[in-house]
């Protein structure tokens, strides 16, 4: 991989997209690393939650590379976009829980990237913002979709029309942020959480993901009938008959499905 790190420990993935010099802007072999990277995570046991981040000091990801779009193609476009909705989609499902590290900038496509995890984490000199009208273009890694749900159509609307940026305390004050934390902080708070979510069910945890997700793309009564379903199917597990049986027996649980 020429433009990600990836480290494993305590069963936490940390990937880093490595751009420094561009601010860590996603490129078409960018992309396609992040794919190929997300698709291994996904299938690999020895990985429960994946903290993603962008090199440096200032920018998380800086909005995908305009150096690479300025002269593409329809068809290059075409290519790009698809290969940017199979790696988000596969960060937005997979079974391991996903933070996002915003340490600095999260413009364009890395607002969008970071929107496609399930928590995210900002340091205090983070920014948020989708830039796309002022470059002739709507967000197309999905802004238009997950802002709107995470923040609601108005503060959502006004983001993408005026192309504000707002900072990490603004983020967090519409729901965009989970926290913030000085920026020296950043990754040990993140490992701290995911140290918190692996002593959970990992495998309920994968379901309650699974629920949480579809479920708000439906009816509340579709996905009622989701969770009842996935609820069910938790009964089935090792962790369900242990971690109740440990309640009863005030002893401390060791869940261990995933
Ligand atoms: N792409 C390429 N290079 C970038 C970049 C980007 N997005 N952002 C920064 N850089 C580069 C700069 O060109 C500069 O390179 P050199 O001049 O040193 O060679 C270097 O990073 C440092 O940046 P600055 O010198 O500009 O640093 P400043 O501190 O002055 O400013 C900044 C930092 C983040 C405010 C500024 O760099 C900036 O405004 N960057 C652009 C932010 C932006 O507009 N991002 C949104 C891009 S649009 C698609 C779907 C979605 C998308 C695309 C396609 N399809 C469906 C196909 C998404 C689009 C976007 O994300």
């Amino acid at each position: 991989m020429n433009n990600l790190l990836m480290e494993i420990e305590n069963e936490v993935a940390v990937v880093t997209i490595n751009r420094p010099k561009s601010l860590n802007a996603l490129n078409s072999e960018t992309l396609s690393e992040l794919k190929a990277c997300f698709e291994d995570i996904e299938n690999r046991k020895d990985i429960k939650v994946v903290i993603l981040t962008g090199s440096g000091t200032k920018a998380f990801v800086a909005g995908a590379d305009i150096s690479e779009m300025v002269n593409a193609t329809p068809a290059e476009g075409r290519q790009m976009a698809l290969l940017a909705k199979d790696a988000f989609m596969k960060l937005e499902t997979m079974p391991q829980v996903t933070i996002a590290a915003v340490n600095g900038y999260a413009l364009g496509g890395g607002c969008e990237i970071s929107m496609a995890c399930d928590i995210r984490v900002a340091s205090d000199n983070a920014k948020f913002g989708q830039p796309e009208t002022g470059l002739g273009i709507l967000p197309g890694f999905g802004g238009t979709q997950r802002l709107a749900r995470l923040v609601g159509k108005g503060r959502a609307k006004e983001l993408i029309f005026t192309c504000d940026q707002i900072d990490a305390a603004e983020a967090y004050r519409i729901g965009l942020a989970n926290k913030v934390v000085p920026q020296a902080e950043l990754l040990d708070t993140c490992k701290a959480m995911a140290a918190k979510i692996i002593s959970k069910g990992s495998y309920a945890i994968s379901l309650a993901k699974q629920a949480i997700n579809t479920g708000m793309d439906t009816d509340l009564s579709s996905g009622l009938t989701l969770e009842a379903e996935l609820f069910g199917l938790s009964f089935a597990t090792h962790d369900k008959k242990e971690g109740m049986t440990a309640f009863l027996e005030k002893r401390k649980a060791d869940l261990t499905d995933f």
